[in-house]
């Protein structure tokens, strides 16, 4: 069990504190005065560069920082969970997603047995399916290959594979094109119904609980569309499979328990893609390009186990994130992918942040009287400079936020990847060092714009900088490589849920969705009336006419 500490008891916690009060000097002076920031504050490992210089941070913040992690204990936390010790506590679970790529021999035990054996099974049941759809070996009912795959699934059955499958769409092979289904609108599947063909098509149903509302009502939807449109009930069992941890839930729907991929109860939805959760990845990318994919997280999991506290790069994510977060007022924190492969990272981990560490209640079951989990959002650079930028470099709030980008692209248009980068660079810099008002003023007056003017305008004109980033930049976005950057912001989240002295694994938030909405749609069938307030109650009535 981890250990119920409060953060504001630790002393390095209440250390930042005063530091964060009498230092107070900006980024471009602390440029300014050393000049050696950079070879200082940034790390280069395993083909990724993360350059966190451009931080509000000096040599003391930095060493409170590794107190920090030294302090509460983070290297044991780390330790407990990849142990597979029941960390999840509110769910009695282990959290073993890093089982799922252990590439090692080291066994992992959950209650007195090894996990492993069940995950390379797995592994070897994803392998042998993929080959046969990606070889064309696997035929629909009418004799063709698979063209269209499918994947019904919502959550975590759904962001984990849909984000991964485009930021690896280089790797993609061309036989085969890939869609996800997840909302109950049914807009969502009426569309992607509308671009296949049942003799060409394979639908996933991915759910771990097989219960889930969303998937199960486009699961029926998808099945029924399949029947009445030349498929039998004997050919269901081409064209749907299913991942899920529940066996009874899948053979009642009617796919054959042999198409189905398994995980377990250890794996939480959000930490799925490493599992048969990935199964689009695997058929997008063939198996040994997602083994790529579990290796790169497998290096990223032995450097947050082992890398020393300053050269740690999810340690040091996540100390920076509490930092902003808890000792400068910060809501909200941006991750600005400047990869257009990539445009589903931020969308991913704001559901992998969020339901992690969006949490009020300790572990000691007691309200918490300081920040938890921040707002995370983002979109791709350079589409968000046109856009939302302005509030990050002149809005109220301070916003830290992460640049990621690849120094090699994928693609043959070779003259856009350096203005894609010089953007990039230039956003940070710009961030951090802002314009002064004379700066402003000399530029007006440059453009020989009038005094009275340049009186009037140049406050809007200044941007006061000292906005922190940090800039991950990796060799190129391959499986190996995204592999390592998911599994560093993954390690990131458990970090700071630790120091939180929050679970991070469970979900009652999301839980609560899933109950509500039978009660209402019960009362929209005509069923019984339940007690609701004024609002609830004629929002009900008004869509019942
Ligand atoms: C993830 C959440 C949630 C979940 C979905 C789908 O951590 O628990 O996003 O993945 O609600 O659940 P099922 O996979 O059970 O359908």
């Amino acid at each position: 069990m981890l250990k119920n500490q409060k953060p504001q008891e630790l002393k390095a916690w209440q250390k930042l504190q005063k530091n964060s009060i009498y230092d107070k000097r900006t980024l471009k002076i602390r440029f300014y005065e050393d000049s050696e920031r950079f070879s200082k504050y940034h790390v280069n490992w395993d083909g990724i560069l993360f350059d966190f210089s451009k931080n509000h941070m000096g040599s003391e913040t930095f060493s409170l920082f590794q107190e920090l992690l030294e302090e509460a204990g983070v290297r044991e936390a780390i330790m407990q969970q990849q142990s597979g010790e029941k960390i999840n506590v509110t769910e009695d679970r282990a959290v073993l997603h890093t089982a799922l790529r252990n590439m090692s021999d080291k066994p992992i035990f959950v209650d007195g047995k090894d996990v492993m054996p069940g995950v390379k099974a797995s592994w070897a049941q994803l392998a042998t399916f993929s080959n046969e759809v990606r070889s064309g070996a696997w035929k629909g009912y009418t004799g063709k290959r698979i063209k269209h795959v499918v994947n019904i699934g919502i959550g975590g059955s759904d962001l984990g594979p849909r984000m991964v499958i485009n930021a690896l769409k280089p790797f993609q092979t061309e036989e085969m094109t890939f869609h996800f289904v997840a909302n109950v609108d049914g807009a969502d599947l009426h569309e992607i119904l509308k671009k296949v063909d049942p003799e060409t098509t394979l639908f996933i149903v991915a759910s771990k609980t097989f219960t889930t509302q969303e998937t199960m009502t486009n699961a029926n939807s998808a099945k029924s569309w399949f029947l009445e449109n030349g498929g039998q009930d004997a050919d269901v069992a081409r064209h749907f499979v299913a991942v899920s941890t529940n066996a009874d839930g899948v053979a009642e729907f009617g796919i054959d328990t042999e198409n189905m991929f398994g995980f377990w109860d250890w794996v939480g939805g959000r930490y799925s893609v490493w599992s048969s959760i990935g199964l689009p990845v695997v058929l997008s990318i063939g198996f040994q390009g997602f083994q790529e994919f579990l290796n790169g997280a497998h290096a990223m999991d032995n450097h947050v186990a082992e890398a020393d506290w300053n050269e740690n790069i999810p340690a040091l994510m996540a100390v920076l994130g509490i930092w902003y977060r808890n000792f400068q007022n910060a809501p909200s924190h941006a991750i600005l992918p400047y990869d257009q492969y990539l445009d589903k990272f931020a969308a991913y981990f704001q559901q992998g942040d969020m339901e992690s560490n969006g949490k009020y209640v300790d572990r000691a079951g007691n309200r918490v009287n300081y920040p938890t989990g921040p707002i995370i959002w983002g979109e791709p650079g350079t589409n968000g400079q046109h856009a939302f930028y302005q509030l990050i470099h002149q809005g109220t709030d301070l916003i830290p936020s992460d640049f990621i980008a690849a120094k090699n692209c994928q693609h043959s248009l070779r003259d856009h990847h350096p203005i894609l980068m010089a953007n990039f660079i230039a956003q940070t810099e710009a961030l951090m060092k802002g314009k002064s008002r004379t700066e402003v003023e000399i530029e007006m007056r440059q453009a020989g714009i009038s005094e009275n003017e340049v009186d009037k305008i140049a406050p809007y004109r200044v941007f006061e900088g000292n906005r922190p980033t940090n800039s991950i930049v990796l060799d190129e976005v391959n499986p190996y490589h995204l592999g390592q950057l998911v599994a560093a912001y993954e390690h990131k989240i458990f970090i700071q849920g630790f120091i939180w002295n929050i679970f991070s694994y469970d979900q009652w938030g999301v839980e609560l969705g899933k109950v509500l909405a039978k009660t209402v749609f019960n009362e929209l069938n005509g069923g019984p009336a339940h007690d609701h307030d004024s609002s609830t109650l004629a929002l009900i009535n008004y869509l019942k006419k």
